[in-house]
């Protein structure tokens, strides 16, 4: 079975996805996601000018081959462009061969170890009341496990909170929403603003007044999105210490995995990391010394299942659990790999789940399901997933970009 064509799809239906269509001699089709949220183009090019030519007359099904030939054939290893194209074919590789095995792709993978995925949504707000508001929403809609996010007084705009109420509404139903990682349409990038220490004081109070009107039970995550120095994820991990988190996530800058020790030394909140990560490699340390609880790659930039398979093995050995990136920049290709890979493996964690908008899912027409707080992943062949030309059609590409983030004195910082 050989392939016989490697198109690369680029749309938007409300943001920006680029994906991967193989088709093999024998009409088998299969998907794969390569969207980086912001510099989607240089993926596209990456795989249109560099890769697809390799792919056609290759047997579809040396998916093994495949991964070494593009890795260690690139010379120019790893790198979130290298890696997300890499990761587009293995993931339409495997796609084609749980369909020719007339399967659903988890059962490739070892079959079910569970009934399904725990997701967590994300609940934000500018202020207490507006946050309680989502929270709500979001277990209204079934949701057993939460993200917090919330303005910070005297800061404009914060990641992860929506900027105005109703933002995002009709998107999911949910009144508040940040849909974003807004790589918004614009000519240059959004510029917010960063106050560390103002966060640092009020972080604690707000997961205070959470715990107080939400009970002890359920389960809460909140994302420092990289702005920390060692000994403030540590303070800021100790100060969060009373309200029982789920996780705090990425609170260093990821090129620095010693300055994950620096805060393991300091505190028992549990830690995650990893959705700027794209090989195996950038997580050697941080396991071997278990200075982590949750890996964060998504299949997307991480070098696709094979690839990441092997993360979660080498996680396993350590107690550590997946915790697989899932915002809306991760298409529904993207997102049913990482069901299919969840809901197979021995150390699976937690699910990220925000809802893609009504356009999205018309264009991927995913069949995985949400209930009861849990992701499922489509029962017929391969990944459950399909893509709409006429619908791709109605959404071009329009340039957009993720935010720049300055200090108050206006030099840059992490955003
Ligand atoms: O900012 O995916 O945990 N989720 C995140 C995301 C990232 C975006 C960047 O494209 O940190 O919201
Ligand atoms: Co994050």
């Amino acid at each position: 079975m050989k392939i016989a064509s490697a198109e690369v799809l680029v749309s938007s239906p409300g943001r920006n996805f680029v994906t991967l269509r193989i088709t093999t001699d024998d009409g088998f089709v299969g998907l794969g996601d390569a969207t980086l949220n912001g510099r989607e183009l240089a993926v596209a090019s990456y795989l249109r000018d560099h890769i697809a030519a390799l792919l056609i007359g290759r047997d579809a099904h040396q998916i093994e081959d495949t991964w070494q030939y593009l890795y260690r054939g690139a010379y120019w290893r790893r790198g979130p462009v290298t890696m997300a194209s890499i990761a587009a074919v293995d993931t339409a590789l495997w796609d084609i061969k749980a369909k020719v095995a007339g399967l659903p792709l988890y059962q490739l993978l070892g079959g079910k170890s569970r009934v399904g995925c725990l997701a967590y949504g994300h609940a934000s707000g500018v202020d207490l009341p507006e946050l309680f508001d989502s929270i709500h929403e979001h277990l209204d809609q079934g949701y057993r496990a939460i993200r917090v996010q919330t303005g910070i007084p005297g800061l404009d705009s914060v990641y992860g909170v929506a900027s105005s109420k109703n933002a995002g509404a009709g998107d999911s139903g949910v009144s508040a929403r940040y849909d974003h990682e807004p790589a918004r349409r614009s000519a240059v990038p959004v510029e917010e603003s960063w106050d560390t220490r103002a966060y640092l004081r009020h972080a604690p109070t707000v997961f205070e007044a959470v715990r107080n009107e939400f009970g002890p039970e359920l389960p809460l995550l909140h994302d420092s999105h990289h702005r920390l120095t060692p000994i403030q994820a540590a303070k800021l991990g100790k100060s969060l210490e009373p309200y029982d988190l789920f996780w705090l996530e990425d609170v260093t800058p990821a090129e620095n995995q010693a300055a994950l020790r620096r805060v393991r030394e300091h505190t028992t909140t549990p830690l995650a990391i990893g959705e700027v990560f794209n090989t195996i490699w950038d997580y050697r340390e941080l396991f071997e010394e278990q200075l982590i609880d949750y890996v964060r790659s998504p299949v997307t930039h991480a070098g696709g299942i094979t690839a990441l398979r092997r993360i979660f093995d080498y996680a396993a050995v350590y107690q550590i659990k997946s915790g697989v990136h899932g915002p809306t920049d991760i298409s529904p290709v993207g997102l049913a790999t990482a069901l299919h890979l969840g809901i197979a493996i021995p150390n699976f964690g937690i699910q990220e789940y925000m809802k893609h908008s009504a356009a999205t899912d018309e264009l991927f027409r995913p069949t995985y399901s949400f209930d009861g707080g849990y992701l499922v992943p489509g029962d017929g062949p391969g990944l459950g997933v399909d893509y709409d030309d006429l619908v791709a059609d109605a959404h071009p590409y329009e340039g957009a970009y993720l935010p720049v983030n300055r200090l108050l004195d206006g030099s840059m910082h992490d955003w």
